[in-house]
């Protein structure tokens, strides 16, 4: 019987130590890849899965990329018939769900970039989470094509 108890005790402390841990360790970062550039052009894009492995709703509050003067957060609204490109101060990661981040929907975004971004390069973005705790993962920058019609978007509206 004491063991018993010694077990229930045990899980009702479960969720609070799972909530103390770091949103970087609840949060898998898949797929990254950076949008090749061609020369002269000074702006990117940045798209990958965050997979939210906890009962915890996380958040990223932050990207950096070294190769960028400046980086943001950013996603698509419609206005006007029209789709157009916002900076936002967070993306949402619900508990136990995936957010993609990919073309048409929320990205990373990067401005000024002080070099172009050429297909096989690779460049290092570090993520900040809400609770301060921070993730750095390395980007193969690739060809990413712009979604086509409305059959891409519906990912997005997710
Ligand atoms: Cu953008």
């Amino acid at each position: 019987m004491k063991y018993l108890f010694f077990i229930i005790s045990m899980m009702s402390l479960l969720p609070l130590s799972l909530s103390a841990a770091p949103a970087a360790n609840d949060i898998d970062t898949l797929h990254p890849v950076a949008r090749a550039t061609p020369p002269g052009i000074k702006n990117s894009g940045i798209f990958l899965t965050l997979k939210n492995n906890s009962d915890t709703a996380h958040a990223l509050v932050k990207a950096h990329a070294v190769v960028a003067g400046a980086t943001e957060l950013h996603t698509h609204i419609k206005e006007d018939g029209m789709m157009k490109m916002i900076p936002i101060d967070k993306i949402d990661i619900p508990a136990n769900a995936d957010t993609h981040l990919q073309p048409g929907g929320l990205h990373i975004m990067l401005i000024n970039l002080k070099q172009d971004l050429k297909p096989g390069a690779e460049i290092e973005l570090s993520l900040t989470f809400e609770d301060e705790s921070t993730k750095t993962l390395v980007v193969p920058v690739k060809k990413v094509t712009p979604p086509k019609g409305p059959g891409h978007q519906k990912h997005s509206t997710m």
